[in-house]
């Protein structure tokens, strides 16, 4: 027992509980070690464990000693920096307006049966496929629900799409043939992206224009020139056009 008074030794804090989303990695922030993962709903783990509490000196107070100059210190409790991060959701991620034709993509070239309609929010929750790549090989493929402009301002539900943007390695752009302004929907799309993370923009980037069904090669000629520098290509979800071809352009971007 220590010569100590402080009678803040007495109080007990309770346990700080975070929540935190399914997927949530805990690393120590500076070994970078992995301490757990979060991975079923419920499941609990302790990040920094604390110290018992200590007995502040009112606990020895006794008839013959009314003030007593002692009390029993806490034990040491952990302290230092920990990082909470979410596993990377899939290979890669889908990014567009609603309507981009996103999950009919998913739907070809994987089996998932993602919700596919002409409505905004059709797609809530990401939905992820296993896409099958020639020999034997495989990539995962998630089917983000579509961003809205002004998402990153927390406008509908936006914010909580960008956050599984997050979570791919690469983003596939789509793009569909009928915008009005290919370009500048693309950029409107990179825009959000930013304001909520700049981060977001260091993962590679494809960009692709979908439903290109409804285009002839003058029309595609026309795009190609309005998206100026930016490489793109062209496929169809519905007559399989470029299908192929963009399995070998994720592949590539996935190998380099
Ligand atoms: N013409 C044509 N329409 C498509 C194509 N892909 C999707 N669509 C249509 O576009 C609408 C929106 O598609 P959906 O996949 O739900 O878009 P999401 O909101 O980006 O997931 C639906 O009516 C689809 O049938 C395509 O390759 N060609
Ligand atoms: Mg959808």
């Amino acid at each position: 027992m220590e010569d100590l008074a402080l009678d803040t030794l007495d109080e007990r804090n309770e346990d700080i509980y975070l929540e935190v989303p399914i997927g949530t990695i805990a690393k120590d922030a500076e070994t970078g070690e992995v301490l757990f993962e979060i991975n079923a709903d419920g499941e609990t783990a302790i990040l920094a464990k604390g110290g018992r509490g200590g007995l502040g000196n009112v606990h020895f107070k006794s008839p013959t000693m009314q003030t007593p100059r002692f009390a029993q210190p806490g034990e040491d409790f952990e302290e230092g920096w920990k990082i909470l991060e979410l596993k990377i959701l899939a290979d890669v991620g889908l990014v567009g307006f609603p309507n981009a034709g996103k999950s009919t993509l998913l739907s070809k070239v994987s089996a998932a049966k993602p919700e596919i309609a002409a409505y905004q929010f059709t797609t809530f929750v990401p939905n992820l496929g296993i896409v099958s790549y020639r020999d034997n090989q495989s990539f995962i493929m998630a089917d983000i629900p579509g961003i809205i402009e002004g998402a990153h301002e927390g406008k509908g539900l936006g914010l909580r799409f960008l956050r599984h943007i997050e979570r791919n390695s690469i983003l596939l752009f789509l793009i569909p043939a009928d915008s009005k302004d290919h370009y500048n929907e693309y950029q409107i799309l990179l825009n959000e992206l930013k304001q909520f993370n700049p981060d977001l923009l260091d993962k590679q980037r494809l960009v692709a224009i979908s439903k290109s069904d409804l285009l002839d090669e003058d029309l595609m000629k026309e795009i190609t020139k309005e998206m100026k520098e930016i490489p793109h290509f062209f496929f169809s979800s519905i007559t399989e056009r470029g299908i192929t071809e963009l399995k070998d352009l994720i592949w590539k971007s996935l190998t380099i």
